[in-house]
This record gives structure tokens, C-alpha cells and sequence, in this order.
């Protein structure tokens, strides 16, 4: 299950308590506090898994604390520090801390790196034994401190996909058939609108050295941002590629005006998506016959405005038709400077 949003509770362990005890031995009277130091608490901490695509760990289970700690023990032992809890998550999460009441505080860390990791919580630290607390003139101190309780936040992990490339398209346009084509993802292929319910990544091999990470999202349709179809939600996923692809069905009716709804529903979404380098792929072409093929593209070209007509490229995701074309040109666009 593809899951990018969860809130949850974290609580470092608590500190272990400082110990009182005196040094008792044969021929040893009057021996001197030796009472250890708490062990510190565990703590929480997230880290980076790449092998993870979702935060599905955290739907169900909610509360994550870290160890206790152990208290200290007489000879001066200092308790066994607690155990650290670790939170795996996909790389792309977000982690804002959170008000009691749901608001967000500050953002406390953006996960982008496999083994990336920071502490959530902190463990408690542990309280002094009595030995910490002898003075010249008090030798034998009964003070001892408790173990302090760990930090506890309350945390919001929001999933934004890291890929290079986005798919956008109306459903049934072929984005999944297109992704499964030129990539190593397999994602559900069928002849009805909303088949692909969750965000997809596929890796893209150009050659021994160049790889892109394309994602297939949902197909959008008119109105997504005020919830029509399944909406905006997904395209937080494409939020952080370098290149969109508008995938649409040649044969379908008003080309431009298809390709207008889809950027304007990325406008609503964000003025930033809304600037970001794109191509027109034009799939299905292997529906139109071949004495037609070349005019009818060439006339669709010319109805789109003067500056987006050289991102105008057209493909078929079945047959296979100029997908080598397609993929070197999102390379140039990858390696452009920005
Ligand atoms: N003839 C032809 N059919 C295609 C091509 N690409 C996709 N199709 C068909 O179009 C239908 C929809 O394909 P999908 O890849 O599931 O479309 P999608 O854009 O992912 O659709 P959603 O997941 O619903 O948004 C399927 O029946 C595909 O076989 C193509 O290049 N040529
Ligand atoms: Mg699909």
C-alpha cells in the first residue's frame, strides 16, 4: 500500500537513575560513597532507506520511544544506556514538528540520502550516583538524581517522491504503458480511466553511465484541483523533478486545449511546477494510419503556440515508435545547466 502522509508521536527513553550506595568491605570501614550515574536514554532517530518507497510503518503504529535507560549500580557502575529506536523511511520524506493541535511548528529535516539520519528525540540523560555529590566536607552524600524523561515531539511525515522526470496526462493517455516501455517499473495497464491509483518510479537506462528516475502518477483531468477525479494529491510526487512530460492521446479531440487543462491545474497546484522544463509527447501515433501520420503531426505542431512547438515530440508507448528519441531528449534536458 502506497502511503505518503502520517502523523505519529516520538519519546526518547528515559535516563536511568543515579545509585546511592557505599563501599563495604573487610578492613575497609568508612568506605566512601560509589554509587554510579544512570545510563542515558535512547533515542529516536529517522534514516534514509532507499529500498523504501512509502511510510506505510506508520499508519498503524503511531507511538515510537526510545529505550529506557538502566540505573546506575553501586562500584561506581553507570547504567547500560537504552537502546535507540530507528525510524527507516523512503528517501523524499519531510519531517515537520508539530503543535499539540495539528500545526506545524518548523520543518525539521528533509530525508534525500540513503543512511541519512538526525535524532527526532532525544533520550533522557541519566541522574548522578551519590558518589558524584562527596565534598570535603559531606563524604558521605546520600543525594542521588532521577533520570530525566526524553524530548517528545509530535511529527508529520509527508512523502515527496524523488524523481528526475514526471509523467502528467489525462487518464488513458498512456503514461504507465509508457513508463513500463522505457523503464524497469510494471505498473497496471488497462483501457479505463484511473487505473493507476499511486505514484510509480521507474529507472531509465540511457547508457552504461546515464540513468534518470521517471514517476507515473494518476491521470489528472479538469477540475483536479478542486478534487475532481483523484484530484491534486499526487502531484506533490512530481514536485521535485527537473522535466515534466504532458502525455497526450494524439487521436483524442483539442489537443492544445487538453494540454492547457493539464498546465493549468499544475498552475493551481503551484506557480513553481507550473515553470518547469517540459516536452508535449503525443502518444498513440501507431493508431493513425501511415499516409496520414506525418501531416496530421506536423498540423498539430503548428496549432501550438510558436515557442512550445520545438517540445513537441510525438511517440508511440506500444510499438515502441521514436521512445529512443524521447529518452535522449529528456537526457539533454537533465543535463542542461539550469
Ligand atoms: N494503440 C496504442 N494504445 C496505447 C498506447 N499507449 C497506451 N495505450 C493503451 O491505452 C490504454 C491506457 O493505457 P495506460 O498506460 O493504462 O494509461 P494511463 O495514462 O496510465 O491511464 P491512467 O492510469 O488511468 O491515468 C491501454 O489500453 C493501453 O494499451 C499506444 O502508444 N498506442
Ligand atoms: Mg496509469
Amino acid at each position: 500500500m502506497f502511503i505518503d502522509y502520517a502523523r505519529i508521536k516520538v519519546k526518547g527513553g528515559k535516563g536511568g537513575n543515579g545509585c546511592c550506595s557505599f563501599r563495604r568491605e573487610k578492613f575497609v570501614p568508612f568506605g566512601g560513597p560509589n554509587g554510579g550515574d544512570g545510563g542515558k536514554g535512547g533515542d529516536v532517530i529517522v534514516i534514509g532507506d532507499k529500498n523504501l518507497n512509502t511510510l506505510l510503518n506508520y499508519k498503524y503504529k503511531k507511538h515510537f520511544s526510545g529505550c529506557k535507560a538502566n540505573h546506575g549500580q553501586g562500584s561506581n557502575k553507570t547504567g547500560h544506556s537504552g537502546r535507540d529506536t530507528i525510524l527507516k523511511v523512503p528517501l523524499g520524506t519531510e519531517i515537520f514538528e508539530l503543535n499539540q493541535d495539528g500545526t506545524r511548528i518548523v520543518k525539521l529535516t528533509d530525508i534525500s540520502n540513503h543512511d541519512e539520519k538526525i535524532v527526532l528525540a532525544k533520550g533522557g540523560k541519566g541522574g548522578r550516583g551519590n558518589s558524584a555529590f562527596a565534598t570535603p566536607t559531606n563524604q558521605t552524600p546520600r543525594k542521588v538524581e532521577e533520570g530525566l524523561s526524553g524530548e517528545e515531539k509530535y511529527l508529520e511525515l509527508v512523502l515527496k517522491l524523488i524523481a528526475d522526470v514526471g509523467l502528467v496526462g489525462f487518464p488513458n493517455a498512456g503514461k504507465s504503458t509508457l513508463i513500463s516501455h522505457i523503464s524497469s517499473a510494471h505498473p497496471k495497464i488497462a483501457d479505463y480511466e484511473f487505473t493507476t491509483l499511486e505514484p510509480c518510479l521507474g529507472v531509465v537506462q540511457i547508457d552504461i553511465k546515464n540513468i534518470f528516475i521517471i514517476a507515473d502518477i494518476p491521470g489528472i483531468i479538469e477540475g483536479a484541483h478542486l478534487g475532481k477525479g483523484l484530484g491534486i494529491q499526487f502531484l506533490k510526487h512530481i514536485e521535485r523533478t527537473k522535466v515534466l512530460l504532458f502525455l497526450i492521446d494524439i487521436t483524442s479531440k483539442n489537443i492544445i486545449k487538453k494540454f492547457e487543462i493539464l498546465k493549468n491545474e499544475l498552475h493551481l497546484y503551484s506557480q513553481d511546477l507550473d515553470r518547469r522544463k517540459f516536452l508535449i509527447v503525443l502518444n498513440k501515433i501507431d493508431l493513425l494510419s501511415d499516409n496520414v501520420k506525418q501531416t496530421k503531426i506536423e498540423k498539430i505542431k503548428k496549432n501550438f503556440p510558436k515557442d512550445i512547438r520545438k517540445n513537441v515530440i510525438s511517440i508511440s508507448a506500444v510499438t515502441g515508435e521514436n521512445l529512443s528519441e524521447l529518452k535522449n531528449r529528456v537526457q539533454q534536458i537533465l543535463q542542461q545547466r539550469d
